[in-house]
Parts: C-alpha cells; structure tokens; sequence
C-alpha cells in the first residue's frame, strides 16, 4: 500500500492484539465505540463458531493517533485484549518456563494439522513445538484487521463509500441472489446467522454446519465484498502493483483460509463469449461519480485495466473448510517422527460469515489507500477539497476534443 500501511501484533492467546495503521489524514472524526467496536461484534458472529467466541467480547482501547474524537495525522495504534488470555498466562508467559513447572501447562503442540501452518511454519522456523506457529496463524489475528478496516471503512464513509458482504455459499448449498443486490447490504444480512440474503439456502446452510460438526468436520464457503459509491479512477493500469484488481486479490487471499479470489464474474469469464462478458457503455445523467456514464450490467466487478469504472465493487474469496478437524487426519509426531493423528484444539466448525466481514475490512484498507493515493491531502479539508475538485470536473468534463 502507498499511502496508508497498517501492521498488526499479537498471539491468539496471548495478551492482546494491536493494529497500527499509518497514513490517515488528520480531523477524521473517530470513536471506538461509535466506529470500531460494532464491527468488531460483527466479527464474532456467525453459526458454527466455536466456544471462544463466548469467551471473548472485543473491544478496541486507542493507545495513539486520535485526541478529541479526531485523528492527528500521527500513527494510529490500537489495541484488543484477549479475555482467554487469564487461561493461557504459563503457555503463553514471555518468560523461559520454570525448571520445577509442570510441562503439560505448557500446551505444546507437536501433531502438526494437515491444511493449517503448523508443519510448514515449524521446519522454516526451527521450531518443534508447533504452538509457537499456529499461536500467530491463528485467525484470531483478524480481530485487529477488522479493527484497522474499521477506520478505513470511515474514512471512506465521510465520502458516501460503503462497504458490505453476503455468503454466497456454505459447503455445497449455494444461496439464489435477487436481481438486484439490497442498498443497505449489511443491514439485509448481519440478522442472518449465515449471512446471507436467501433464508432458505441460510437454513439449509446451518444444517450442513451442524452435520459437519456432528461428523467431527468442517465447512468452508465463498463470500462477496460489495463496494458501493465509489467515483471512477481509483487504482491504475500504468504499473503492475498499482492495479487495484491486483491489490485486492492480495489483500483478500491474506485472509486465513482464503484459496482463491474472484473479481466480478471471475473465472466464469474465462468460459463466455466477450459479448457476454463485457459491460455495455450507456449514457446514465444518475451517475455523477462515473462523469455521467453508466454500464448496463457489471460484469467486470467494478474495475476495468485495474481502475475503478464507477461501478460496485465486487470481491468474491473461496475459502476452505478449518483444518482443525475432530475426526483426526494422518500426521507425524514431530518429537520422534511416528505415525499418529493430527492435533485437535477447541476451533470453529465454519468461519464463513466471519470472513466475509474480515475481507470488507481487507478491501476497506485497499480502497481507502487507493483513494488517498489519488486525493491525498494531510487532512480531512484538503482530501474533501481534492475529492470534489475530482467531481467537479467530471460532470463538466464533456465529450468535446482535448482542449475544447
Ligand atoms: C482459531 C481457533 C479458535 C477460533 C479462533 C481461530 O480459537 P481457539 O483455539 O481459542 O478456540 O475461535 O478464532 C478466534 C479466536 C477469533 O477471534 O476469530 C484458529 O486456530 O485459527
């Protein structure tokens, strides 16, 4: 990212978690309570969490970067304590462990879980206990990337930018979508414990969760990020890393579990004629943002030669079933390389609806970075007048040569 950068910290039973986020114009209005903390709650619903969920209630404490309600510029760092950390003080302790200390309060971990970084992270980090991987693998991280989205979901609202989500599928039930996407998308399917805009496939869903769990397995599922208000022109095709597609491929194949990104129709493009694949060109005086152009479908997700057309965004991320599983695949032993049964540790049975609202945080951060990218500006005075600036011109811009 060019213009905001943000980093996180934390283990997922270890104290707490911190995001540092980079890059904010000053005077943003912020609130934790008013602007982080409900998404934080949307992160932790969803039907086949496990019991952790019950433990935690993530709240977000600012440690820097705000004073009066309103940003400084300055980088904003903030911080979620983990409540099960009471449980975890000696297996997670920073101090060396004590010589007369019970090992088994240690919680080390050597059945590495075919499918999760516990294998891959011990050979390249020389470690034999694997805990010392899956503890920063964890998807717990994302509480604080959710967090940072948070404040690039703001941002961008100031703008009338918004950001939502729906599970298109859990498993192989797959949701029927309507015409015509609900404008309050978030408000449609944050009260579906799924997530998603079709009751019907939402209960067929749950059941499936609730075979998986009886079987001892997992589900995964495929999520889609809409991105609605945006003007035309962010991003550009000028250079391979500054195509937006190509950044938000990235930023939401980061999300744990995620194996695979679609922009728009994705890969069914790459089965249909052009004529079915492209987006007609149409006049359209509604569309202030896109200079007074339209497009009579949005095929292309929003995005042509890695700019955004004016159109909505839209992200699509498979993501695989968790590879905590009760029923136990094949693994080794790493203290002594037998044949045994993978590690299990309390986990969830299906994280779908909870990634859906990690990847509108993921896709927050990409968006608002292209936005200031190209508004820039050390305030929020200076980015509004970029930006209307940017409108202005636009809707006056006209369809005579260069120069008329
Ligand atoms: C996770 C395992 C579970 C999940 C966790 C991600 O945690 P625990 O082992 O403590 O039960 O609940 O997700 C979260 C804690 C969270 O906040 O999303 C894993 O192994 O990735």
């Amino acid at each position: 990212m060019d213009r905001i950068s943000f980093r996180t910290a934390g283990e997922s039973h270890g104290r707490g978690l911190l995001a540092l986020v980079e890059g904010l114009p000053a005077g943003l209005s912020l609130e934790m309570e008013r602007d982080v903390d409900p998404e934080l709650k949307r992160r932790q619903q969803g039907y086949g969490r496990g019991r952790r969920m019950q433990i935690e209630s993530d709240r977000a404490e600012i440690l820097s970067g705000v004073r009066l309600g309103e940003t400084l510029g300055s980088p904003l760092a903030m911080l979620v304590w983990n409540r099960d950390w009471e449980n975890w003080t000696t297996a997670m302790s920073h101090l060396p462990p004590e010589p007369e200390g019970n090992p088994k309060a240690l919680r080390s971990m050597y059945l590495p879980r075919p499918g999760h970084a516990d294998l891959a992270g011990a050979q390249k980090y020389d470690r034999r206990d694997t805990r010392d991987i899956l503890e920063r693998a964890s998807a717990r991280e994302t509480t604080v990337r959710v967090a940072a989205g948070a404040v690039a979901r703001t941002l961008l609202r100031e703008f009338g930018i918004r950001v939502g989500s729906h599970v298109l599928s859990i498993g192989a039930v797959e949701a029927r979508l309507p015409e015509e996407l609900p404008e309050e998308l978030n408000g449609a399917v944050d009260p579906s414990p799924v997530r998603t805009l079709d009751d019907e496939a939402g209960t067929r869903m749950m059941q499936a969760i609730d075979e998986a769990k009886e079987a001892g397995d997992t589900l995964g599922g495929v999520f889609e990020v809409v991105v609605s208000g945006l003007p035309v022109g962010l991003g550009s095709h000028v250079s391979w890393d500054s195509r937006l597609d190509g950044r938000l491929a990235q930023a939401v194949m980061s999300i744990q579990a995620v194996k695979g990104v679609e922009l728009g129709i994705g890969f069914d493009a790459a089965r249909r004629p052009g004529s079915q694949v492209h987006d007609p060109i149409v006049p359209s005086s509604g569309e202030e943002r896109a200079g007074g152009l339209g497009r009579s479908s949005n095929r292309a997700g929003g995005l042509e030669g890695g700019i955004t057309t004016g159109q909505p965004l839209l992200v699509r991320g498979a993501m695989k079933p968790i590879s905590t599983l009760r029923t136990r695949l094949p693994s080794v032993d790493l203290r002594d390389g037998s044949v045994a049964d993978a590690a299990v540790e309390r986990s969830d049975v299906c994280a779908v609806p909870a990634a859906a609202v990690v990847a509108e945080a993921m896709v927050a951060l990409v968006v608002a970075d292209a936005f200031l990218a190209k508004f820039g500006g050390d305030s929020m005075g200076e980015l509004r007048r970029n930006f209307d600036g940017y409108v202005a011109y636009l809707t006056h811009r006209g369809f005579g040569e260069r120069g008329e």
